[in-house]
């Protein structure tokens, strides 16, 4: 298998995270953004998108950072990340899309305004914007918050991709500066995934 990524991107960084935790070998081919490396023909060909995290597996090409962690999760026999139970899938799920579509556009308006403009010279942050994304991040930072109260993990009592998955999105907060003080239960949360073995090998050295 081979995996194009972006070193310091959340959406890559979850992947590798479940391909060290399984044990899986793949080549890792970095992608620079910065500098547009993601628009080759080459590339594009795989993902219209110009997208990574993109997964080649012999013929077949995965795009979405977590359609590629519940397939890699599927090469194995079983794993805590992905259990095979179906009540157990979806609520994993349900939180991959909440990552998706509410928590982590939050989070992309902190990240375009205070590292993306800088990196590809677009300008200095927009204060209305950041004011969207402030009042956005604590709608659903509240939510994550209080659902945290009393559990070690999202989903059951194990880690599994949901964890991977929604807490990825912190590593960037000294870079972006999130609002995040103050969120007793997801602090304590983010520093438990700190801990997993496969987080710390997959953290990336730009970091
Ligand atoms: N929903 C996608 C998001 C992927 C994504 O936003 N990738 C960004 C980097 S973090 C990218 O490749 N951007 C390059 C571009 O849009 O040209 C996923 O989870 O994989």
């Amino acid at each position: 298998m081979k995996l194009y990524h972006f070193p310091i991107s959340p959406n890559s960084r979850r992947v590798i995270a479940v391909l060290h935790h399984l044990d899986l070998a793949c080549e890792l081919q970095a992608l620079d953004l910065v500098k547009g490396e993601q628009l080759q023909e080459e590339f594009v060909s795989l993902n219209p998108n110009h997208m990574i995290p993109t997964l080649i597996d012999g013929d077949f090409v995965l795009w979405e950072s977590n359609a590629i962690m519940q397939y890699l999760c599927s090469k194995v026999a079983n794993t805590d990340l992905w259990p095979n139970d179906a009540k157990i899938r979806a609520d994993i799920t349900r939180w991959q899309f909440w990552q998706t579509g509410h928590f982590g556009r939050a989070c992309g308006i902190f990240i375009f305004e205070n590292l993306l403009k800088k990196a590809l010279n677009l300008g200095e942050p927009d204060a209305g914007e950041l004011a969207k994304g402030t009042e956005s991040f604590h709608r659903f930072a509240k939510i994550l918050d209080a659902h945290l109260q009393g559990r070690d993990w999202l989903v059951g009592e194990q880690i599994t991709l949901a964890d991977l998955s929604v807490g990825s999105l912190l590593d960037l907060t000294e870079m972006v500066a999130y609002p995040v003080e103050g969120y007793k239960e997801i602090n304590r949360w983010y520093q438990a995934l700190q801990q997993l073995p496969a987080w710390q090998s997959s953290m990336p050295s730009k970091l």
